[in-house]
């Protein structure tokens, strides 16, 4: 892209405040400390607290599921989530379109993560490809609902039983997502949420995990507080997950507002579709049919013989313009050092992962973005677009 072009952009749309991809719908200072007032007299701060517990038995009604533990972050949770099910060795095929977290507590898991290539209409882990990367030493399907779509619950489901495979979902993204009437979270042996501070659901860090049985969910519980049963007895190893009382009073606030934070994200994101539909070389994500969304994302897929620049170049114009959108996923978990040295970690292996991490740019949409904002974002990419062709 020409220094004039980049020139010309800057003079007539750089913003004077920096815009982020996302921002903490923040509640109001007062609320929270109504809260902190009650931490300080009560002097309990952590260990299934009172705002603790409340706030555990509010999320499992707003977000319709039966069995629920909270955590520290998701992280954390996604660890304790295959520790749940004594996945602690051999193989477990994901996806490589993720967050460092997804292989990583494979890692640490003892687990050989194996990268399987992803779908190319919803960017989520491919099924019709998993079946060829099982071997004798495969315990699980760990898979993302990227960006908030959910994976193929379905087709997943079928190869798992079909195997005898165990199904783990990093729903990080997916707070909220509804197939039908169901949860996506009822889907699968466990999923993990994550309410880090840049999700559209925060507790400042945070996280749960989602399971079938009390069974289960009671043994989370423990592994989640050093496998600890009572002041005399440890029945395994496990490790501090818990989430504080300073996390949970911040999550009861946000549940308060999570619906309308989900509206006003539908909002602008049909605002960018609007704009962004008609300017060739870029395409996004629609809504599925049945699926209650929860616009956590709005990635954007740059064409570049279409659009004139490539994804990179669009980035850096935004980024001059004081517009900070991001790659997420880019690079692919395959190829970071520690995991390019698998076979499943060929990009040969992975055509359609490869691709879309090259061309996605995840947009700024959070509640109280400004239309101007989202406006002056899709002008840029119209601009850069008429300029170039
Ligand atoms: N699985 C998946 C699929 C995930 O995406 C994630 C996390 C996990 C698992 C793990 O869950 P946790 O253990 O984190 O609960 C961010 C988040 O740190 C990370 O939680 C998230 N995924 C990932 C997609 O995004 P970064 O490195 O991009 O964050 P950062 O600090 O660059 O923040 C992005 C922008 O957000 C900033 O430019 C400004 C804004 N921001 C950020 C923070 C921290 C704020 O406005 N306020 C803030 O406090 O990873």
């Amino acid at each position: 892209m020409n220094s004039e072009l980049t020139d010309a952009l800057v003079n007539r749309y750089r913003l004077a405040e920096p815009v982020y991809v996302s921002r903490p719908r923040m509640p109001s200072l007062a609320d929270y400390n109504r809260y902190l007032e009650k931490i300080w007299a009560s002097q309990w701060l952590t260990n299934d607290g009172q705002f603790h517990n409340e706030f555990e038995r509010k999320l499992k009604g707003y977000l319709g599921v039966e069995h629920l533990n909270l955590f520290v972050n998701g992280t954390i949770a996604l660890l304790v989530a295959l520790q749940s099910l004594r996945i602690n060795s051999g193989e477990v095929i994901t996806t490589p379109f993720t967050f460092p977290a997804t292989p990583h507590v494979l890692y640490w898991n003892n687990i050989r993560p194996v990268f399987c290539d992803i779908d190319k209409k919803t960017f989520n882990i491919d099924p019709a490809k998993i079946e060829r990367l099982i071997s004798p030493d495969t315990k699980a399907i760990l898979a993302v609902h990227v960006y908030g779509t959910p994976c193929d619950v379905e087709a997943i489901e079928a190869i798992a039983q079909k195997h005898g495979l165990y199904v783990i979902y990093d729903a990080a993204h997916a707070f909220g997502v509804r197939i039908g009437e169901k949860s996506v979270l009822e889907y699968g042996d466990v999923s993990a949420l994550s309410f880090h501070a840049t999700k559209l659901f925060t507790s400042i860090e945070g996280g749960a995990l989602v399971t079938k049985s009390d069974k289960q969910r009671s043994r989370i519980q423990f592994l989640r507080n050093f496998g600890i049963a009572d002041e005399e007895t440890v029945i395994g190893p496990g490790i501090n997950g818990k989430m504080n009382e300073f996390q949970a009073s911040f999550g009861l606030l946000q549940l308060e507002t999570v619906e309308e934070e989900i509206e006003s994200r539908g909002r602008l994101a049909d605002l960018y579709r609007r704009r962004l539909g008609r300017i060739g070389g870029i395409s996004f994500l629609e809504d599925m049919p049945g699926v209650k969304h929860n616009y956590a994302y709005f990635p954007i897929f740059v064409d570049e013989g279409v659009y004139g620049i490539n994804r990179d170049q669009l980035c850096e114009a935004m980024r001059q313009c004081n517009i900070s959108p991001r790659k997420y996923f880019y690079p692919l978990c395959s190829d970071y050092p520690c995991y390019s040295a698998l076979p499943s970690a060929r990009p040969g292996e992975l055509p359609v992962a490869q691709r879309v991490s090259r061309q996605v740019l995840c947009l700024p949409l959070y509640g109280r973005l400004d239309t101007a904002i989202v406006e002056t974002v899709c002008t840029i990419i119209e601009h850069l677009h008429s300029s170039l062709s």
